[in-house]
């Protein structure tokens, strides 16, 4: 039986190809740590810690996550580190409330670890039914918020073979340019994400983006505003799909029943895991309701994860799945390459990627070892 003996943290900044600005912050760089969970026969597992370097897009932020995992989750891993199934190890973090984004490093490097040593992969593991997934790109909003730049990098995508094309907007920067990517690519699957920018009192101008026949708007209201969303689900022919409101199957069923969102978003991280996002998956697939596989600008370890996620049956829209070179000049695995619009879902033990181990040195800043003793 497999134990855990040892994790170790490993903190890097990668840089993105260019910056990536929405209507909450600018990202330069990818600053995160990856989880490493190495059991007793020496097996590495891997999992990778998506928040961002502030509490904006949801209250994590990397420090704090650092901290949590060291102060609280290890601890509590430590109780079930000698039979880590992956159904005890998230009950065990689930004590730990909130934290999805740290809990979710720490259980898939677990859950990485646990299939390595069975020689299973997750895409198996989880049921995927598909040996690649469709890919979408979030395209943010251009530093100077012209409709040429804009223009350009979508073409850019678009010529790459992206099935999908995701804009981020806000208050002024809407209308204007999701016309222009309508009028120049008629047909392409369209969508928008506001990160939380308008208010309940703009559903009229919500409503008036109907004529550009998009999949979905992506949290168009604050996070708590479920009356807000109602509202907005209710006037637009537009479905409106839920993000940063969606932190648990409880707050998905809460969505669905109160008829605040028509798709849902998932993200592992941001529901605090694997084996969550798979009680989300099966609840809307059982209603009905599309979901898609959401992203974090994840390096290869967190990509390897999602696109096996994505490979489920019910996600049945492209996720913000995309090429490592849509984000990174180097990526801390072997890249992920677009093939005729899709990602491969890796078939290896686990998540069936691995960090290069002379990347992994050069790239990390700092490095927590823990050894268990109990
Ligand atoms: O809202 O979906 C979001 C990136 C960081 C934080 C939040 C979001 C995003 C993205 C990028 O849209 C998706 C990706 O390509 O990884
Ligand atoms: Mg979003």
């Amino acid at each position: 039986m497999t134990s855990i003996d040892l994790i170790r943290l490993h903190r890097m900044a990668l840089p993105l190809i260019k910056p990536f600005r929405t209507s909450m912050a600018v990202e330069t760089h990818r600053d995160l740590y990856l989880v490493e969970a190495v059991t007793d026969s020496g097996i590495s597992g891997w999992g990778e810690c998506v928040s961002m370097d502030w509490p904006g897009y949801t209250h994590e932020y990397t420090d704090g996550a650092w901290d949590v995992t060291l102060e609280f989750l290890l601890p509590r891993l430590a109780e079930v580190r000698h039979d880590p199934n992956p159904e005890a190890v998230r009950r065990k973090l689930e004590e730990v409330k909130g934290n999805e984004m740290a809990r979710t490093a720490v259980s898939t490097a677990v859950l990485d670890a646990w299939l390595r040593e069975q020689g299973r992969s997750l895409g198996d593991f989880l049921g995927a039914n598909k040996p690649a997934v469709d890919a979408g790109v979030s395209v943010g909003i251009p530093e100077h918020e012209t409709i040429d730049e804009l223009l350009e990098e979508v073409s850019g995508y678009v010529d790459a073979g992206y099935k999908r094309i995701k804009l981020k907007i806000q208050p002024g920067w809407d209308l204007e340019p999701i016309r222009a990517v309508r009028a120049s690519w008629p047909t392409i699957p369209l969508q928008v994400d506001a990160n939380q920018a308008y208010e309940r009192s703009d559903v009229r101008h919500l409503q008036s983006f109907d004529e550009f026949g998009m999949l979905l708007i992506e949290q168009p209201l604050p996070e708590y505003d479920w009356v807000g969303h109602v509202e907005i689900a209710a006037a637009c022919d537009t479905p409106i799909c839920l993000d940063e409101s969606i932190l648990s199957l409880g707050h998905t069923e809460a969505a669905l029943d109160f008829k605040a969102a028509d798709i849902i978003n998932i993200k592992p991280a941001r529901v605090g895991g694997l084996l969550e996002s798979v009680d989300i998956h099966d609840m809307c697939l059982e209603r009905g309701i599309p979901v898609w596989c959401g992203g974090m600008l994840e390096t290869g370890i967190g990509r390897a994860a999602n696109v096996a996620l994505a490979a489920m049956p019910g996600f049945t829209l492209p996720g913000d799945t995309s090429a490592s070179a849509r984000y990174f000049a180097v990526d801390i695995t072997e890249p992920f390459v677009l093939e005729n619009g899709q990602l491969r879902v890796p078939t290896g033990p686990g998540i069936g990627v691995d960090p290069i181990p002379a990347y992994l040195e050069e790239l990390t800043s700092e490095v927590a070892e823990i050894e268990f003793s109990n």
